[in-house]
């Protein structure tokens, strides 16, 4: 048994007590109260999902298990992965042995390559990463040991199997969906000898003479893990895990929510917004420039990508660090200068518009400019690296969910006469 399967072993047990004891003695307490405009508004801010591996307060952004995103930075995301299904971070012994584990289970399936090999070669590598998870679930342990009559109690331990097998593959399937999907050659075999995130680097095949590409996908890889449970694409996830079905079918499922612009593609289209304006306006755009080009998009009835938040209501903490990065690393790249002067354009242009209720920076208004610095030049694969790192979170989001028991999932919904006739009476 790993590490971190023994680990677990351990540590759950009393917490799933203590749930009990608290569901027994409140469990008809009041958490949270809906109005009719959080019905029709995506539920905005409803209490009613459990999520214990990270949280999101409007005014400080992303906690993994209690600790600040700014203390995590140097972080490797094998240890994010430990520090969200445990609650503290391994030590590094118990790395060791996660990274060991890993290993172990790297080796991806022939069928998943052939599959890949076959679809059309102008797919959205987004699909193209999300079918090769999706042809994986006939490796699944929790479905083959359910069908077996597996109890319910060891439901946690084969979907913590399923997240190692698919954590251990992503990086050579993500890696390889980029070589095939944009003709960059050959597959490239992992190096057992390197951690995880450089291990994708590598398998990506792009230069990184002085090693600064993989320190910002190491901090790529950390920053996108997760985000609460309410978000679209852990939300989609939890639903789909909590009808038992296993972990490829519950990832792959939140993953095609991430794929959607108004959730993880806008790092796509945000890197498109960005090189538009600097195309328009023939190199660097002046503020006036980019306050009249944010106007014009307003105007024409489209969103901003990678502004405004369902949740916070400042700058993201994950959009900061990557401004950090690009000051540290590339203050001169004329595509990094434009992130930041739109960051000192757009947010007053937002402000003055009424409806908006964040007008700040998210995650992907500034990963793409530093990944097209390094290179990686094709803003449709960002969403996929977006997707490796959040596989992470999902995952132990599932786990838990599994070793809490918790149920199917099932909102009541009313249709709109039934509501009428509540708030008229
Ligand atoms: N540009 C233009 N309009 C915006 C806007 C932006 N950046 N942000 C919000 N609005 C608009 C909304 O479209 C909405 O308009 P309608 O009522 O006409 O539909 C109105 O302002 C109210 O929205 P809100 O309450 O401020 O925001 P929501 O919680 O409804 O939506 C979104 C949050 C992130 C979807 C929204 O801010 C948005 O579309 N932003 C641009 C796309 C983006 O960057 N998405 C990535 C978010 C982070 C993430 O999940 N990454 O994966």
């Amino acid at each position: 048994m790993s590490k971190l399967h023994q680990k677990l072993a351990d540590i759950l047990p009393p917490q799933i007590e203590n749930i009990k004891a608290m569901l027994n003695e409140h469990g008809d307490k009041v958490v949270s109260e809906v109005t009719l405009k959080q019905v029709y508004g995506g539920m905005r801010a409803v209490k009613g999902l459990v999520c214990d591996t990270s949280e999101v307060p409007p005014d400080k952004g992303l906690i993994i298990r209690g600790i600040e995103l700014k203390n995590l930075w140097g972080k490797l995301p094998e240890e994010i992965l430990w520090l969200l299904l445990v609650g503290e971070l391994p030590s590094e012994e118990e790395l060791k042995d996660l990274q060991r584990e890993l290993n172990l289970r790297s080796e991806v399936p022939t069928y998943v390559w052939d599959v890949i090999n076959n679809m059309p070669q102008d797919s959205h590598p987004m699909t193209m990463f999300n079918t090769a998870i999706l042809v994986l679930q006939n490796e699944s342990v929790f479905t083959k040991k359910y069908n077996m009559g597996m109890p319910k109690n060891e439901y946690w331990e084969a979907t913590l199997d399923d997240l190692l097998n698919i954590v251990a593959k992503l990086p050579a399937i993500a890696a390889y969906v980029y070589r095939r999907r944009f003709n960059k050659g050959e597959r490239i075999n992992p190096d057992p000898n390197k951690d995880w995130s450089a291990n994708y680097v590598q398998m990506l095949g792009l230069p990184d003479p002085n090693g600064d590409f993989s320190k910002l996908m190491r901090l790529y890889l950390t920053l996108h893990s997760d985000h609460e449970g309410g978000n679209a694409s852990a939300f989609t996830s939890t639903v789909v895990n909590s009808t038992l079905s296993d972990l490829y079918y519950s990832l792959s499922a939140g993953l095609n929510a991430l794929a959607g612009p108004l959730h993880g593609l806008a790092n796509q289209e945000c890197l498109g917004w960005i090189l538009d304006t600097m195309e328009l306006f023939d190199g660097s755009p002046t503020h006036e420039e980019l306050e009249k080009f944010a106007w014009d998009t307003l105007n024409s009835g489209r969103v901003i990508p990678g502004y405004g938040h369902a949740v916070l209501r400042i700058t993201d903490p994950r959009f900061d660090a990557f401004l950090s990065f690009g000051k540290k690393y590339m203050p001169d790249d004329p595509v990094f200068q434009t992130v930041a002067k739109v960051f000192e354009v757009v947010p007053n242009v937002l402000r003055q518009v009424k409806k908006i209720s964040d007008p700040w920076p998210n995650v992907d208004a500034g990963s793409g400019a530093l990944l097209y610095h390094f290179g990686l030049t094709e803003f449709s694969y960002y969403t996929v690296l977006f997707s490796v790192s959040r596989a992470l979170g999902i995952g132990a989001q599932a786990v838990i969910s599994r070793a809490y028991g918790l149920p199917i999932t099932r909102p009541k919904s009313l249709p709109t006469n039934k509501f009428a006739k509540m708030v008229n009476s």
